[in-house]
């Protein structure tokens, strides 16, 4: 069987939407395995319940998804799009940007099944394939890594040539040999600015991001209360965290990239009103947020975010509609949050309504909360 030609199987990405590709072979992941055991082990992936030592340990060798698997294709798809300026008439929070548009797992899946009957054309013969983005059943950016699509960052993340992080990944497993790339050597040399940068400490040396600390696991994938400690250190984030992203050097550096599916619909899907998200009724929600990334944190996760945010930016002029959140949404974790960030706005201002609101408050969650705000007791 003939195989494929390196560089006609990049002309056929780039057909297909995808900026770059590295090629690896399907050998399991030499110690990935024990890694992410050890990683798992020391608390550092707390609060993801899917993420357990089984499902890592399979995740290190390709041949566990498609056992006569003899390459991957790691696929990279840029999402910088040209930069969009936040008003300031009104206070609003941040959607990290992988999120302003369609659902990448979608996109990216499409991008590879048109490079897999592209092959297929190509080549003239069935290729059995599996296409991955974003599971647990394979580590994206260890293929990544080894297929020299990228190199690993101490933010963790893998950075393109040309294009540093702002790449999303996936991965095209198949049965046919092709001459495989070389690993990239790590550039960051002595910098440490998205270590410096990251504002709840989750990054740390040594290639580590403390799950339970991170923003991006704070606002999408944690479901019940934000700590107190970290609401204030979250600044306007509401969906994802791109930090210690912007201010890579090589990130920074990235062109930006035209792709109609990466960008934000309207600016509630990239700057959203904090006001509007602490109200909105579901179908405002699945409107808005419909085919994109973000309907993952779902409407009570969202709102629950803007009072964060909210808290973290507003002023008193906000604390008469935090006031009406804490009395009337429709979910005790909204209204819990929505206490929170009255009395960091403005503890003074806020201690007369939250008192009188804790004396009559029925839901154990939102006495709790406005009791760690004011030190009250029942
Ligand atoms: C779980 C997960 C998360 C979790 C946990 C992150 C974590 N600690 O891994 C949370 C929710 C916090 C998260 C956040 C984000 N994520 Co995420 N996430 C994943 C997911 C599903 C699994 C990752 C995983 O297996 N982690 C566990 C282990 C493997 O990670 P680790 O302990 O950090 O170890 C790795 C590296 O640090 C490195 N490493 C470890 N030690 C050493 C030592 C040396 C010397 C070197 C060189 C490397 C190295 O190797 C390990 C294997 O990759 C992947 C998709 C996938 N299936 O792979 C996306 C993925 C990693 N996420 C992605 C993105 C975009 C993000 C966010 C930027 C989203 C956002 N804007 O909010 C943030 C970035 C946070 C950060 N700095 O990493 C992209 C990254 C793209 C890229 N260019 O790298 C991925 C690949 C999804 C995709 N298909 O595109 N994510
Ligand atoms: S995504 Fe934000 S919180 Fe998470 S490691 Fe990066 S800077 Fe830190
Ligand atoms: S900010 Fe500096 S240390 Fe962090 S990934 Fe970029 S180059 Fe590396």
């Amino acid at each position: 069987m003939t195989s494929i030609d390196r560089q006609r199987l990049n002309e056929l990405a780039h057909d297909c939407g995808i900026a770059s590709i590295g090629v690896t072979n399907a050998e399991p992941f030499d110690g990935l395995g024990d890694l992410l055991a050890a990683r798992i082990k020391a608390g550092q992936l707390r609060g993801l319940d899917w993420f357990t030592e089984e499902r890592a340990r399979f995740s290190a060798d390709p041949r566990n998804l498609h056992a006569t698997a003899r390459s991957i294709i790691s696929v990279g798809v840029p999402y910088r799009m040209a930069p969009v300026a936040c008003p300031d008439d009104e206070p609003r929070g941040t959607i990290s940007r992988y999120a302003w548009g369609d659902d990448y797992h979608r996109t990216l899946k499409q991008r590879m099944r048109e490079l897999h009957a592209c092959l297929e054309r190509e080549l003239g013969y069935v290729i059995e394939a599996r296409f991955l983005v974003d599971t647990a059943r394979i580590v994206d950016r260890a293929v990544a890594a080894r297929s020299g699509l990228g190199w690993y960052g101490k933010n963790t993340l893998i950075l393109v040539p040309g294009h540093g992080s702002w790449v999303l990944l996936g991965d095209l497993v198949v049965d046919i040999e092709i001459e495989p790339d070389e690993p990239l050597r790590p550039k960051c040399g002595r910098c440490t600015a998205c270590i410096d940068r990251c504002p709840t400490g989750a990054l740390q040396p040594g290639y580590i991001v403390e799950t339970p600390r991170c923003i991006s696991y704070l606002t999408i994938e944690c479901r019940g209360a934000i700590p107190h400690e970290l609401r204030p250190l979250m600044g306007r984030w509401v969906f994802g965290c791109d930090d210690c992203q912007e201010v890579c050097p090589y990130t920074g550096a990235a062109s930006t990239d035209e792709d109609a599916d990466f960008e934000g619909r309207a600016l509630d899907n990239i700057y959203p009103r904090l006001r509007w998200l602490l109200t909105m009724t579901e179908a405002e929600f699945r409107e808005t947020y419909r085919g994109t990334p973000v309907l993952r944190t779902k409407r009570a996760g969202l709102a629950r975010n803007a009072a964060i945010a909210l808290g973290n930016s507003g002023s008193d002029a906000d604390l008469a509609l935090l006031e009406q959140v804490v009395q009337t949404h429709d979910v005790a974790l909204v209204r819990g949050h929505a206490a929170w960030a009255m009395a960091r706005i403005d503890g003074a201002a806020a201690a007369p309504f939250l008192r009188n609101q804790f004396a009559q408050e029925l839901d154990e969650f939102v006495r709790g909360e406005i009791e760690q705000v004011l030190g009250c007791s029942a």
